[in-house]
Formats: C-alpha cells, sequence, structure tokens
C-alpha cells in the first residue's frame, strides 16, 4: 500500500563530460528532472524523468513534463491509497494521453518507494534474475572518422561488449566499413539512426548488410512501422526498434508486422516498469531479445534501469555505461562502475540500491516545487 502526502520536484544540471550528438541534435548537459516522493508511513525514494530540454528525442520536454506533472498527474497520487505500485500504470495512463516520461516518473518511483518498504532491493521486486548486466556502449557522432575509430578502439579496450554507433547520411556506410576493417569481424558493432532515414534510403541502409552488425536501430521516422517493415523485408541485419515502441501494443504491431525483431526497451518511453515488464515479458514468449536503452540518465535513472536489464529476457548488452563516462561526478555513492564489461546489480541494498548525494544535488538544483496531497 502507498499513500504519498508529498512530491518533490527539483531540476538540477549536469554537465556531461563530453558533448553527444545523434542525428537530430545534440547534449552538452543535461538538464535533469528529479523527483522525490514521499510516503505517509515516512517512506521516501527519489526518480528520474528522462526528458531533455528541447524535443529531439521525443516531444515531451522538461518544460512540458513538469506542469503535466503538477496539474494532471501528481494530484491523481497524492492522498490517495494506492493498493500497489503495479497499480500506479492505468491510475496515471487512463484518460491522459501521451507524456509518458513524466507518467514513467511518477509511476516508476512508486516501484522504487515500494521497493524501499519492502526492504528489497528494487531488482527483486520487478522479479529480475540477472546479478550483472552486460555493458555497451553509445557513441556519439563524432567529428571525423578517426575520432570515431579512436573512440571504438578505446570502449573495445575498455571492455563494453557492444559498441553502438551513432548514425546519419554523411557519417554511415563508409566510416562503419572502416570502423569493422579497423577492429575485427568479432567486435559488437551496431548503429542508431534515431530516424535519420526515409525509404529512400534503403540501398544505403543495406550497403550495412555487408558489416555484420548485430542490429540497426530505429532508422526510420519514430512512428513509422508499416516502412520499417517494407526495410526489414530487404535486410539480412536485424532492426531493432527504439522511438516506434511507445507501448505493449506498438511491441506486438512491430511482431506482427516483422517491422523489427529486437526491442530496445527505455522504461521512460513506454510509461514506466509496468508496460517495460509487459513488454518483456511479451518479447520473451515471442524470442524478441531486449536490452535496456538510456537517455544520459544520472546515477537515479541508471539505478532503475539496472533493475530493469536485471529481467530475464535482457539477453543483449544495454546503453548502461558507468557513471564516469557520464559525468565528472554523479549524483550518487557509489557511482556506477564496470568491471570485465559488466555492471553490478546491487542487490545487497533495499530500494534502487545507490545512496543519493543531496548535497550534491541541492548544489546542482536550479528550481523546485514541493506538492502535497
Ligand atoms: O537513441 O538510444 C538513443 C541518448 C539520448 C537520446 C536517444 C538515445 C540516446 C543514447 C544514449 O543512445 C545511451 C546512453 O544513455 O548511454
Ligand atoms: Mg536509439
Amino acid at each position: 500500500m502507498i499513500r504519498l502526502d508529498r512530491i518533490v520536484m527539483r531540476e538540477i544540471r549536469l554537465p556531461l563530460r563530453e558533448p553527444f550528438r545523434i542525428s537530430s541534435g545534440e547534449w552538452n548537459h543535461r538538464r535533469i528532472l528529479l523527483l522525490e516522493l514521499f510516503d505517509q508511513d515516512g517512506a521516501s525514494a527519489w526518480s528520474e524523468c528522462v526528458v531533455d530540454d528541447a524535443p529531439i528525442y521525443s516531444y515531451e520536454t522538461i518544460d512540458t513534463a513538469w506542469p503535466t506533472i503538477v496539474r494532471f498527474l501528481a494530484p491523481r497520487l497524492l492522498g490517495r491509497a494506492i493498493e500497489s505500485h503495479t497499480a500506479v500504470h492505468d491510475i496515471l495512463e487512463r484518460d491522459i494521453r501521451g507524456h509518458h516520461m513524466a507518467k514513467a516518473a511518477l509511476e516508476m518511483g512508486c516501484w522504487g518507494l515500494a521497493a524501499t518498504q519492502a526492504g528489497m532491493p528494487l531488482a527483486r521486486l520487478l522479479g529480475g534474475t540477472r546479478t550483472h548486466i552486460a555493458t555497451g556502449i553509445s557513441l556519439g557522432i563524432q567529428k571525423d572518422l578517426t575520432t570515431l575509430i579512436s573512440k571504438v578502439t578505446e570502449a573495445l579496450a575498455l571492455g563494453y561488449q557492444k559498441v553502438k554507433i551513432k548514425i546519419a547520411p554523411r557519417s554511415d556506410v563508409e566510416w562503419l566499413a572502416a570502423v569493422r576493417q579497423s577492429c575485427g569481424d568479432d567486435a559488437h558493432l551496431m548503429a542508431d539512426a534515431n530516424n535519420a532515414y526515409t525509404l529512400d534510403d534503403a540501398e544505403r541502409l543495406i550497403a550495412l548488410d555487408s558489416l555484420n552488425l548485430m542490429m540497426i536501430e530505429q532508422p526510420l521516422a519514430c512512428d513509422d512501422l508499416v516502412r520499417h517493415a517494407a526495410l526489414q523485408k530487404r535486410l539480412r541485419t536485424p532492426l531493432c526498434l527504439d522511438e516506434s515502441i511507445t507501448s505493449l501494443d506498438r511491441a506486438q504491431d512491430m511482431v506482427t508486422l516483422d517491422a523489427g525483431r529486437i526491442i530496445n526497451i527505455k522504461p521512460g518511453r513506454v510509461g514506466g516498469f509496468a508496460q517495460s515488464i509487459a513488454i518483456h515479458d511479451y518479447c520473451e514468449a515471442h524470442e524478441i531479445p531486449v536490452w535496456c536503452g538510456g537517455m544520459l540518465e544520472s546515477g537515479i535513472g541508471r539505478a532503475y534501469n539496472v533493475a530493469l536489464a536485471s529481467l530475464s529476457n535482457f539477453t543483449l548488452p544495454g546503453d548502461l555505461s558507468p557513471s564516469a563516462r557520464y559525468w565528472a561526478q554523479d549524483v550518487v555513492t557509489p557511482e556506477w562502475t564496470m568491471d570485465r564489461g559488466v555492471v553490478a546489480v546491487p542487490l545487497d541494498r533495499p530500494g534502487i540500491g545507490v545512496e543519493v548525494d543531496r548535497a550534491r544535488i541541492d548544489a546542482l538544483t536550479v528550481r523546485t516545487e514541493e506538492l502535497r496531497a
């Protein structure tokens, strides 16, 4: 049973150690929306909303999520007796369209709170069985090919089990061919286009088939399954969908249409853990492998991703790099680390498994708002 009496919202600004560029935009820092949920019984939990400053990846931004939480979402939870964390998704979804990232921050926060209340690691509450998560790195578009090759080489030397390379029409086939040449046939490489192509570019994408990529992520438009299905018919390399999979229904549509053969699950994109688990279970039953994507989360959002990735069908390495890949200093202790290509699931601590550094967060905070029942 959850009964929230208070939610504290804050925005922190956290500079990235290096800029991260994808086909549709670039990040130099993150404007991160954090929530702290307080239960009437004294328990509390932090959560992170994975929205950004600009609608580059999703139409949601921090400036849409904030008022949506204040005005429409938080009032549905505050002061109400909620039977279980598993019920929160439906409470937030009913008659409120979209805004999955805003919903997910609250929904996942309730799962974090339930784990804390139960004195149980979050991964266990989700039903996770893995103790370690195979880790991949997502490399942004680099200024030139030489830089890309040295980044890939460095990532493989660090032990990353998958290297995802962002592509766009002027930095794709030739660049990836050179990378493949330089790092050999065995390196686990994939590409992520973030919607940079149309079906008119099919030949360019088919040219990637010779490079033995693990998958090509989301080449076509964010809401398009039909054209991804047409493309998959012509490609040997499996397509992996990210932006297009916003719910269990879309995952089912993907399988029905054969629009993709792998799913990158980001809990924020699908409205939280209940949908993430439903998609995971559906994919497991249909032999569709999944892996956990990332949104350049702070150590708080990362804790939720690590817990999710402990479920059995997360058989491919996730975009779950250690804290030091992103930040000079993270907002949690201990920071997330990688050892021999895996991140350990914190199974020895209840709740999200890391301590939140409140003093550091206070120093980074640029706005707060307190919501009460
Ligand atoms: O498409 O997976 C993506 C970051 C921001 C927006 C979209 C994406 C990404 C990443 C980053 O690939 C993965 C990470 O958090 O390391
Ligand atoms: Mg992606």
